[in-house]
């Protein structure tokens, strides 16, 4: 062995590197008339999950780090582990319900990252989960004309029309009634802890650029310019909060005189 090589298989002591990823998926209704020879009746969506690139290189960036993508569906449908080697990481079906996508992400040879594996709720309808919260009498509140779920922990919620909401976790859901779309993203980061060093040169050295603003909205939403409008108003929030711990303060003074 080289002494180059035993250089290369060091690892950089306390350096991470984030790489920003998109996942989610979208989904469609089918018109009955759309539902052909090859799509089965009771077959009501269209939808497609992936995992991207947010950034200008879009998925050019992904493959430099990811090997594959594993979706492991349900076990429904025919040949239920779809590994794609090459972007993009998507996979499109048919089908009529909702349920657990396990997605599995592969790093790249020499990385000797271990895969990550996380689930995605495969959404096509407009409904979002919001956790029940409890009121001042202590019973929970199950919003307005709600379901509850079998649990009780979540009421499902209408979203409204055309609309933009974060649901729970942020997860972004986007939502055009009208046409039958639903979208659900997740914006998240692959940390790369102290990683390899011929592996941090070869694969992770270029930055990952997030687009300037939000022209490509439909495509991705997630935009420095759009980051920058999130701290700005996570610091109006912040405000709000300080200005009114001072106002609680001031009355418990008042209310101990
Ligand atoms: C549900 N627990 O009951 C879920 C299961 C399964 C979805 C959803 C079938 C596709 C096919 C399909 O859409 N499975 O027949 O090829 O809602």
């Amino acid at each position: 062995m080289s002494s180059d090589s035993v250089i290369d298989n060091k690892r950089i002591k306390k350096l991470a590197i984030s790489k920003p990823i998109v996942y989610g998926n979208t989904a469609k209704k089918l018109e009955e008339s759309a539902r052909t020879d090859y799509i089965p009746k009771e077959h009501t969506h269209l939808w497609t999950v992936f995992v991207k690139s947010p950034t200008i290189n879009g998925d050019q960036d992904l493959t430099k780090y990811i090997k594959k993508v594993i979706f492991k569906l349900h076990e429904t449908y025919p040949n239920s582990i779809r590994t794609i080697e090459q972007p993009p990481f998507e996979v499109t079906e048919t089908g009529w319900g909702e349920f657990e996508i396990n997605i599995k992400i592969v790093f790249q040879d020499g990385s000797n990252e271990k895969i990550i594996n996380f689930y995605h709720l495969l959404r096509l309808h407009p409904y979002y989960m919001i956790p029940n919260v409890s009121t001042d009498n202590g019973t929970p509140n199950n919003g307005t004309n709600a379901n509850k779920d079998i649990k009780n922990t979540h009421t499902i919620v209408p979203a409204f029309k055309k609309q933009n909401v974060i649901a729970k976790d942020g997860e972004k859901l986007k939502i055009d009634e009208d046409k039958g779309h639903v979208q659900s993203l997740f914006f998240d980061e692959i940390v790369f802890n102290e990683p390899y060093i011929k592996f941090f040169q070869h694969n992770l050295l270029a930055p990952s650029i997030l687009p300037n603003n939000k022209t490509d909205a439909k495509i991705q939403p997630f935009s420095r310019q759009l980051e920058l409008e999130e701290i700005k108003r996570l610091d109006v929030a912040t405000e709000e909060v300080e200005k009114q711990i001072k106002e609680y303060h001031q009355k418990l003074i008042d209310l101990q005189k």
